[in-house]
């Protein structure tokens, strides 16, 4: 018999809903890259319209947005500034630098976050035969840090000192919803200050396939070309597009009950003496739980599997959690349980 498994290794787990699923069946379609796919040319104006900016692009992946933004904004040689353990710098198989010639400078953060200083401090003189820092790049919430969140107001504080540079801003946004819910704020408001916002539609938002990437319109348009150039022209996408769309409604008003489970999970876990976790830092679906009885993570990864439930190997005295909207509230408590007791 298939063991059902309590999957906490991703949001990226989720499944379309069966609402996702019928719409699929009807979704009006065309040709995307004669830009003749009607539900996907809904998705890219109701996704510029929540972000606030002017014009969006509908691609395959978060990894390929965000590759585009940094191929758009720079050009070969020049420097990008990323916090140490963000996703562009680590997950994203080098494509800043195989893709767009581009060298990362990275900045040790706290919590996933650095500040002005140490951002002043990474922007390169304006001297001919320095390479150029063109591109400062955020995530929010911050994967690795464990969701970490940045604030509006700090968000809005490191693009100034960027801009004042002549340095234009991305973000990574794969999780922008549940940074804007942990805020109590929109997407709109976090998007604000950037140049270009990349958000995904396959993560909690429970859509199978796809990520945005909004900017202006000029930006827009050389994205378009860059898109094509990585083969990421798509043609009747309208059937995954509209998944995006029905998450909006659908998935969007039911994200902070992620924030709820996660809260449930960790707290429970914090009572376990093998694992050391701070409560505080629970702002959004992710967290770490750090192990501290000199067993490795990688032991409590698989003694969890053994008991059915899956997370992720973060290092080897971390894993990671993430909840979703594939985890009912009886699946948390079911998981609290063990995460309470299992030595
Ligand atoms: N993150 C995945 C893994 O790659 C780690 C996950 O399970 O969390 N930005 C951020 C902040 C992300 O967390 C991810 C995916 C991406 C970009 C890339 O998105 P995809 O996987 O759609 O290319």
């Amino acid at each position: 018999m298939e063991t059902k498994f309590i999957d906490l290794r991703s949001d990226t787990v989720t499944k379309p809903t069966k609402r996702m699923r019928e719409a699929m069946m009807s979704a009006d379609v065309g040709d995307d890259v004669y830009g003749e796919d009607p539900t996907v040319n809904k998705l890219e104006k109701v996704s510029a319209n929540l972000l606030g900016k002017e014009s969006a692009i509908f691609v395959c992946s978060g990894t390929m947005g965000n590759q585009i933004a940094v191929k758009c904004h720079t050009d070969i040689g020049d420097e990008v500034i990323l916090e140490a353990s963000s996703h562009i710098y680590n997950f994203e198989m080098g494509m800043m630098s195989a893709f767009s010639g581009t060298l990362p400078r990275v900045i040790e953060g706290k919590n996933g976050f650095f500040d002005e200083e140490q951002l002043v401090k990474a922007i390169r003189p304006d001297i001919y035969y320095l390479s150029k820092t063109k591109l400062l790049c955020l995530e929010n919430s911050h994967n690795s840090a464990g969701g970490r969140v940045l604030s509006v107001e700090k968000s809005a504080s490191l693009c100034k000192v960027a801009k004042d540079n002549g340095l234009k801003c991305h973000l990574d946004g794969a999780r922008i919803f549940n940074s804007a819910i942990a805020q109590k704020t929109t997407a709109k408001e976090i998007a604000k200050p950037y140049d270009s916002v990349m958000f995904c539609i396959s993560k909690g938002l429970s859509a199978p396939i796809g990520s945005l990437l909004v900017g202006s319109k000029e930006f827009i348009a050389k994205a378009r070309r860059v898109r094509k150039m990585l083969g990421g022209g798509m043609r009747q996408a309208g059937v995954i597009a509209i998944c995006g769309l029905i998450a909006f409604e659908e998935i969007l008003p039911t994200l902070e009950d992620d924030h709820k489970k996660a809260k449930l999970l960790a707290l429970r876990a914090s009572k376990n003496k093998n694992f050391k976790l701070n409560l505080e830092s629970v702002e959004t679906n992710i967290f770490m739980i750090k192990v501290r009885n000199g067993n490795s993570a990688n032991y409590y990864v698989n003694r969890l599997k053994e008991i059915g439930i899956l997370v992720s190997l973060n290092s080897s005295d971390t894993m990671r959690v993430v909840t979703h909207k594939d985890i009912s509230f009886e699946d948390a408590e079911k998981a609290c349980k063990i995460f309470e007791t299992i030595n």
